[in-house]
């Protein structure tokens, strides 16, 4: 129910900004420039397009006005809908109608497209009677990656103007095409290496007077061709196996399909009624949180107080990169692709040849794959690691090994000009011992990246109680060069994602010493969304990495038998890993581990006889008794063990915050975006719910530390569950790190 008084204010208010939101101004005399003035993207907010409609009703009045260009401020013609509205009360005028407004005009419309032209933005453009973009301009409908659908028109009009598999295409995987792949593809009219805005003044200069009717899109009879059923068929498919469960590629395929069975106007009712749909589902709630989520965990800010607005990175000109293994091949391919100079170290003369052809390749490769730059003269190889003495930064990538990463920084630190900055790529290990080795270990910082290093977004930055903000802020400023989504987190081990791995692993070896088989678990998952199952990601990462790991901190115990064997240091523990690798069974590499493969190295994963033999003959041995174990209790398990660390995590002061949780889960373990992170789904399912469901399963298995709920998630319970972006207030500030 609209409050008059509230809405007369908003209007009022909407009013005095209408000048600043959408400014128009007369240019060459006959032409009215509507610029669109919302930074940083020019967003379709309520006063945006408040200011549209009245700007456009003004050149449409005035007689000595012929034709009219719409443009953005700063080199940015629109980003879209304003996404901040979604969750609030809609206000202004709506988008549809402001866009047939400008479609119906008698006088030409031309929209000139800098920068972006994305979402709603595109949807207007789609809307004016002509198209210019600067060469270096993207276009775009995302819609589908917000869990929405282009609910302006983008359906109807798209197809009508390219055809229907183009904008499928373009619609179900929200893309972004270049201006020459737009013009190519019939979306723009022209395109322009100088001001687009320049030209289009001109353009519409010289359409003045002419007909429109040619060019409303919404007239135009969509293409058609005799295979349409099975383009649509094909596509049906497609985005139903990739999807993985998200609706949105689904429901947008759906509305491409109206565009062709329907006439315009009914296309435009059928896309709104799916629109409502995905507008309201909390896939796009999740979606459109994982968006600011992605941007939040920039403005990083540690226990101590170090903030991303008050320290400075330092300019890195010179990198180096110690041991040139699988990550240490893939994090020299990203430096050197950021414009980097790289000294690329590795002692041995054949290992280094070696890495020097696969870094070659794999410059190529991503070259040709994804236009990266082929920058095989940024790269420098040695066998010495007194080449490193000149660098700003090092990152060393040497195995996973404390006594071998100690002596590495000990040398590191006698060998590098002062200031030089000292990064490890552990998955795990202990920071600050690490800084311990130096003079300086202000210095020291973690870069924790995913393999493959130069494919995969997600790199941890892991600052130690003695690292310097000027450390993290450098580190953190050098992933985003190398086009990473760098999330800053404390020292502990396994640090954010590892570290809630355990008990998620943990519950999952658990599951299958109660009767589940991996490939119900891994099922289970894969219906949740994940990319892969628990124990496929385990057959593809390796089970000797975990297992060495564990015999390190002293919990394989080799040819134990009794209860003993399945309880360490007081808590429930399963030596189902470990006794798998000392029969040889790695996962992938070896050919067999909780699945079986053609061969070493296969990637087919199959279910293994043997080991449904092997896990009844284990259970008999243990006195266990298989039963049948329901899908919601294993999903519960798995994914509540996992939430649980998480809000041990914040408790803890690691992570800031649940967005810098939620980013690494779906940036770097498969979480499924359309979930938005284990944190965002623990508040959709809600709290009180996981709480009692820890509690509950905790009872069960009393001897589980995992299943016991964190005090945080008990607090914020009793709180009445606030929403996620209230959370940091109730986490104890833990006393300074740094
Ligand atoms: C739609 O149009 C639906 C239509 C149908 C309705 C019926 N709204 O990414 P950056 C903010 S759905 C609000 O760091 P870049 C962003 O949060 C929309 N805010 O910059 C950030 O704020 P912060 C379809 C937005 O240069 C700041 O702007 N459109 C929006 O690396 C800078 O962003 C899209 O999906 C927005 N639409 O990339 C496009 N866009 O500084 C979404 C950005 O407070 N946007 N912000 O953190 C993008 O993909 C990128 O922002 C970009 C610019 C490519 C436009």
């Amino acid at each position: 129910v609209k409050d008059d008084a509230e809405e007369k204010k908003f209007n009022n208010n909407t009013k005095d900004l209408l000048d600043i939101m959408a400014f128009y101004s007369r240019v060459s005399g006959s032409v009215g420039v509507i610029t669109l003035q919302n930074p940083p993207v020019n967003a379709l907010s309520a006063a945006v397009r408040q200011g549209i409609v009245d700007t456009m009703h003004r050149a449409l009045s005035e007689p000595e006005v012929k034709s009219v260009v719409i443009c953005g401020q700063n080199g940015k013609f629109c980003g879209g809908a304003d996404i901040r509205e979604f969750r609030a009360n809609m206000r202004g005028p709506p988008l549809v109608p402001m866009i047939h407004l400008i479609e119906a005009a008698e006088k030409p419309v031309v929209a000139a497209i800098e920068g972006v032209a994305l979402g709603g933005g595109l949807e207007l453009a789609l809307g004016c009677h002509y198209r210019i973009a600067h060469s270096k301009a993207r276009l775009g409908l995302p819609e589908v990656t917000l869990g929405l659908l282009p609910g302006a028109g983008g359906t109807q009009r798209l197809p009508r103007l390219i055809g229907v598999p183009a904008a499928l295409e373009l619609i179900t995987t929200g893309r972004h095409a270049t201006a020459a792949e737009a013009l190519q593809l019939g979306i723009v009219d022209e395109v322009t290496d100088h001001s687009a805005v320049d030209a289009a003044v001109k353009f519409a200069q010289s359409v003045a007077g002419k007909s429109l009717d040619a060019r409303r899109i919404s007239t135009y009879p969509c293409p058609r061709s005799p295979d349409l059923a099975e383009i649509f068929e094909k596509a049906m498919q497609e985005v139903r196996r990739s999807a993985r469960g998200a609706i949105a590629p689904v429901t947008c395929v759906q509305a491409v399909h109206a565009s062709v069975t329907l006439p315009y106007a009914k296309g435009m009712e059928r896309e709104r009624e799916l629109f409502s749909t995905l507008f309201t589902s909390g896939q796009a709630h999740a979606l459109q949180y994982y968006f600011f989520a992605q941007r939040a965990v920039s403005r990083w800010s540690t226990p101590s107080g170090a903030r991303w607005d008050t320290s400075k990175p330092r300019p890195v000109h010179k990198a180096a990169v110690i041991g040139l293994g699988t990550m240490g091949r893939g994090i020299t391919v990203s430096l050197a692709q950021a414009g980097l100079s790289v000294v690329a170290v590795e002692t041995q003369e054949k290992q280094l040849l070696e890495a020097k052809q696969a870094v070659s390749g794999m410059l190529e490769r991503s070259a040709k794959r994804r236009g990266a730059p082929l920058a095989h003269d940024k790269i420098k190889y040695s066998c010495s690691i007194q080449a490193v003495a000149d660098v700003d930064l090092v990152i060393e990538a040497v195995f996973e090994d404390m006594a071998l990463k100690k002596t590495i920084f000990q040398q590191l630190s006698g060998i590098c000009k002062p200031g030089t900055f000292l990064c490890t790529n552990t998955s795990g290990l202990d920071i600050d011992e690490l800084a311990s080795q130096t003079q300086s270990p202000e210095l020291v910082v973690g870069m924790h990246f995913f393999a493959p290093a130069h494919v995969m977004k997600l790199l941890e930055v892991v600052y130690g109680p003695r690292s310097s903000p000027e450390a993290l802020a450098t580190a953190m400023e050098m992933g985003k060069k190398m086009g990473k989504v760098s999330v800053a987190v404390g020292n502990c081990r396994g640090f954010v994602g590892n570290r809630m791995l355990k008990p998620y692993l943990e519950q999952a070896f658990f599951l299958l010493e109660e009767g589940a088989t991996p490939e119900q678990v891994d099922q289970v998952l894969e219906e949740f969304g994940f990319a892969m199952g628990v124990f496929k990601v385990s057959d593809l990462s390796g089970l000797d990495v975990g297992w060495k790991v564990r015999k390190a901190d002293g919990l394989v115990v080799p040819g134990s038998t009794g209860k003993s064997a399945r309880i360490r240091g007081g808590s429930r523990y399963s030596p189902l890993g470990d006794l798998l690798c000392e029969q040889g069974r790695f996962g992938q590499k070896t050919g067999r581990g909780w699945y079986q493969y053609d061969k070493p190295g296969g990637r087919v994963a199959k279910p293994d006889p043997w080991l449904h033999g092997f896990l009844e003959e284990y259970r008999a041995r243990h006195g266990l008794v298989a039963r049948r174990i329901d899908h919601q209790e294993m999903l519960e398990r798995c994914l509540y063990a996992l939430i649980n660390e998480g809000f041990q995590i914040l408790q803890d002061g690691i992570a800031a915050g649940p967005e810098d949780i939620d980013v690494i889960y779906v940036l770097g373990y498969g979480w499924p975006r359309h979930r938005g992170g284990p944190m965002f789904y623990a508040g959709l399912v809600g709290l009180d719910k996981v709480l009692e469901r820890l509690e509950h399963y905790h009872q069960v298995y009393p001897n589980v530390s995992g299943l016991k709920p964190c005090s945080l998630i008990r607090k914020l319970a009793a709180s009445s569950s606030p929403p996620i972006h209230r959370w940091r207030e109730f986490i104890q500030k833990p006393r300074s790190q740094l």
